[in-house]
């Protein structure tokens, strides 16, 4: 508990000395409990989840900020209700794309920036179930999947609202409008955490949209953690963690990266690591993306996240019939015969072990290190700088040939020939003494 509130404070030092930020929020007092670090844990066992962007955008097809970018007034958005009706929508269907590519957990947009609410709530008619012809809520069904699969199920949540004059009110100054909107949050967040079984994360997105806005973390990160202890936050704010928060993530980034532009100064903290990122250039559902990452590029994604200790939260944009696009599914197809084959290497490791090589990186597990070879090197050897595990003996994955090395105080030298391995990631194992 102790170290926990430390790694808190250095967080928060480290937060209110940059200068150019300074962010003045309310910081909730926060002692995770006992079940909420076993799920993080958990969560860093788990190192690879799907994540969905599904939403009334997906009928014109062109990215889920659609409504913003192509100026659509929210009066005529609204229309769109009408005509999402995702009859092909089979919740086990996804769940089971999701396993058989060796994700662990599902992240699913309850309400993004546009408004709507994929779910069946109270505190907004413009629902799915209310609005749609469809008039059923996924939610439901995408909770039992998945607990019938054993998958986590998290829930996305938009802290930014283009449509709702109290979001657009409480922008402007307008106090009144803006308390309105915080307990139309915590309205639905209660729901979202009191209707679907155990949810795993809460991880909300918009923060960035009113920088220097009063949140209320306080008030929304206690109603959480009270309404359900174990359940981890995770907030997409681009600045360094808040408490209260139970991981950190990173936007098209691996930890400590900023070529995505979305962490300019963000440091890597303690807590757990998330990296997202898409199959395609789009969150939703885009017809025009053809922009599509291969199977090597992803893997390679899920393994620097692991050497990074991160894990990757890959995104589908389903299309409004209910389907995830085939280009998808057959890369995912993929990925999932690799973490079938080499998933010991990912799951249940820690990273961090050396900082990531041109040729690749590290992941730890008990008195194993698997050294990932993922880029060629001009000589017959891979260099590891400053390795403090004394290494026993080194083979090849599946254990059959012995690898010679040599261990030295400035780094050990692994010998293959690496114009001669495998083309996706060559893993060799390293037993640790
Ligand atoms: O604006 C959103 C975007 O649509 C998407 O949801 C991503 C996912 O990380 N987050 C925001 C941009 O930071």
């Amino acid at each position: 508990m102790k170290k926990i509130a430390i790694i808190c404070l250095l967080g928060l030092l480290t937060f209110n000395s940059n200068a150019q930020k300074h962010y003045d929020f309310p910081m909730p007092d926060y002692t995770p409990t006992q079940g909420n670090l076993d799920a993080r844990k958990e969560f860093q066992d788990m190192k690879f989840g799907m994540f969905i962007h599904w939403g009334i955008y997906s009928v014109l097809a062109d990215g889920e900020w659609v409504m913003f970018q192509k100026k659509i007034k929210a009066d005529n958005y609204e229309r769109l209700a009408d005509f999402f009706n995702p009859q092909e929508f089979n919740a086990e269907e996804w769940v089971k794309i999701a396993k058989s590519a060796g994700m662990k957990y599902i992240t699913i947009t309850t309400r993004h920036h546009d408004s709507f609410s994929m779910f069946d709530t109270d505190a907004s008619d413009f629902n799915i179930v209310d609005a749609t012809p469809y008039g059923k809520d996924p939610l439901k069904e995408l909770a039992a999947a998945c607990k019938k699969e054993g998958i986590k199920l998290n829930f996305y949540y938009s802290l930014l609202d283009w449509k709702r004059d109290d979001y657009k009110d409480g922008k402007k100054g307008d106090a009144e409008a803006w308390d309105n909107y915080v307990d139309f949050m915590k309205a639905q967040l209660t729901e979202l955490l009191t209707n679907y079984g155990e949810i795993g994360m809460i991880w909300f997105d918009g923060h960035w949209d009113q920088k220097e806005a009063n949140w209320q973390y306080d008030e929304i990160y206690s109603l959480i953690h009270n309404l359900s202890p174990s359940t981890l936050i995770a907030n997409n704010h681009h600045i360094q963690p808040i408490a209260g928060e139970d991981i950190q993530t990173f936007e098209r980034d691996l930890p400590g990266e900023n070529h995505g532009g979305y962490s300019d100064g963000v440091h890597v903290s303690q807590l757990p690591l998330e990296s997202c990122s898409t199959l395609g250039s789009k969150w939703g559902y885009s017809i025009y993306d053809e922009k599509f990452k291969s199977t090597k590029q992803l893997i390679h994604f899920l393994v620097n996240a692991a050497g990074k200790n991160g894990n990757l939260l890959l995104n589908v944009g389903p299309m409004p019939n209910g389907k995830i696009q085939p280009e998808f599914v057959d890369t995912l197809k993929e990925m999932g015969e690799w973490t079938t084959k080499y998933g010991e290497s990912i799951y249940g490791t820690r990273g961090d072990v050396i900082a990531t090589q041109d040729w690749g990186t590290i992941t730890k597990k008990d008195k194993t290190l698997y050294v990932h070879i993922l880029n060629g090197t001009s000589e017959p050897y891979i260099f590891i700088p400053e390795l403090k595990e004394k290494i026993s003996s080194a083979t090849s994955f599946d254990g059959k040939t012995k690898i010679k090395f040599k261990q030295l105080n400035e780094g050990t030298f692994i010998y293959v020939d690496t114009n001669n391995i495998n083309d996706i990631d060559e893993i060799i194992k390293l037993n640790i003494k």
